[in-house]
């Protein structure tokens, strides 16, 4: 058995996460502290906002463990947000209601420099991982996480989200110099940011690159593996023993590139991957997280029960942790998130 410290690893997730296949794979679904649940939506609405309640360390910890409590899930993830980091770098952060999270200045026509940073917007964020440490069973793991700096970067200069990232890519190209010195800031911000998680209390921590598909080859090389290697090697040498799951999330036939580049300890797939081309091009052993469609989840049926099937079939040879290709969406029947857990649970 893997040895962490003096001790065995003994919480399924975690133990996979180290490499060791387990009979049934742990399950924890991205975004499944959220819209879909009637015990967030009432939280969200007595706080006021998206903000307030990421702020607040007891309302964040009690969204963290909601789902744990409701599914049992064999992982928690911190109730937070990757745009946390754009706000500690100095842009200002608001999610209004019914549109996409909003950022201030934005970097298309403003200079990073120009901004004060103010990393202490985010010790609310370690206070909430110190509080939910003491809150979760025995056996489930605790997994914090940041974007990766190309989808944060998104954010920063288009000021929201965007369809395809155009704004930012052209960018990357018109002044790569400038480009670069976003990217290491989120890159400099991250790392204290995920060892001050892993310090506070998380055990394994994911890095969202939410839109690492919209990249030619040479600039996913630039702007998504040079950067996300540097995050995990600066965490890395703060915190050996914690793994690191990447999710380039589109990255498609760049996974094989991806996962010998930035040497994460597991790697998150979306739904678009085929798992048998995965298992067949991926390093011997890296455990693999994913990856079923979240239309399959909304859908129920026939097509989640299909859908599970296949997961579980096709990464039986590998430590496999279930999750969802992506984030869950807001209107899945809690029904089909039960169901999933049964048949994936067996
Ligand atoms: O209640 C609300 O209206 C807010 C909705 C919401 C929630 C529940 C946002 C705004 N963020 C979150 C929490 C969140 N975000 C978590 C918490 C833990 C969990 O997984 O349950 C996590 C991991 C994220 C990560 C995140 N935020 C990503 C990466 C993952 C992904 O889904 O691609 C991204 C791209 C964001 C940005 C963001 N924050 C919120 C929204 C609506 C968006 C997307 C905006 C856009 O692209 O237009």
């Amino acid at each position: 058995m893997e040895e962490r410290g003096a001790l065995p690893v003994t919480k399924p997730l975690l133990a996979t996460l180290h490499g060791q296949r387990q009979a049934r794979p742990p399950v924890w679904l991205m975004r499944q502290a959220g819209r879909y649940l009637p015990e967030y939506r009432a939280l969200r609405a007595e706080k006021g906002g998206f903000l307030a309640l990421a702020t607040d360390p007891v309302a964040a910890a009690e969204v963290t463990v909601q789902p744990i409590r409701r599914f049992g899930f064999d992982g928690a993830i911190l109730f937070s947000d990757i745009l946390m980091v754009p706000w500690a770098l100095g842009q200002d952060l608001t999610f209004g209601a019914g549109e996409g999270p909003r950022l201030a200045p934005a970097l298309a026509d403003h200079a990073l420099a120009a901004l004060d940073r103010v990393p202490a917007r985010l010790d609310p964020v370690y206070a909430t991982v110190a509080r939910v440490a003491g809150m979760l069973p025995a056996d489930t793991t605790f997994l914090g996480f940041a974007g990766s700096p190309w989808t944060v970067a998104t954010y920063m200069v288009a000021g929201q989200g965007s369809r395809d990232q155009e704004a930012t890519r052209r960018y990357a190209y018109a002044d790569p110099a400038a480009f670069g010195v976003i990217v290491g800031a989120i890159v400099a911000m991250t790392i204290e940011y995920l060892s001050a998680q892993i310090a506070a209390g998380v055990e394994a921590v994911q890095l969202f690159d939410s839109w690492a598909g919209s990249l030619s080859p040479e600039q996913f090389d630039r702007w998504v593996i040079a950067p996300n290697r540097a995050i995990v090697e600066g965490v890395r040498a703060r915190h050996p023993g914690t793994p690191i799951i990447g999710f380039p999330k589109g990255a498609g036939g760049k996974l094989p590139a991806y996962a010998a580049g930035v040497a994460p300890d597991a790697i998150g797939l979306d739904e678009t991957v085929d798992p048998a081309w995965a298992h067949a091009v991926l390093p011997a052993g890296m455990p693999v997280q994913g990856n079923l469609d979240p239309l399959a989840l909304l859908t129920g049926g026939e097509a989640l029960d299909r859908g599970i099937d296949r997961v579980l079939a096709a990464f039986g040879e590998r430590p496999h942790v279930f999750n969802l290709g992506h984030g869950i969406g807001q209107h899945t029947p809690i029904a089909h998130v039960e169901r999933l857990l049964a048949r994936v649970r067996g």
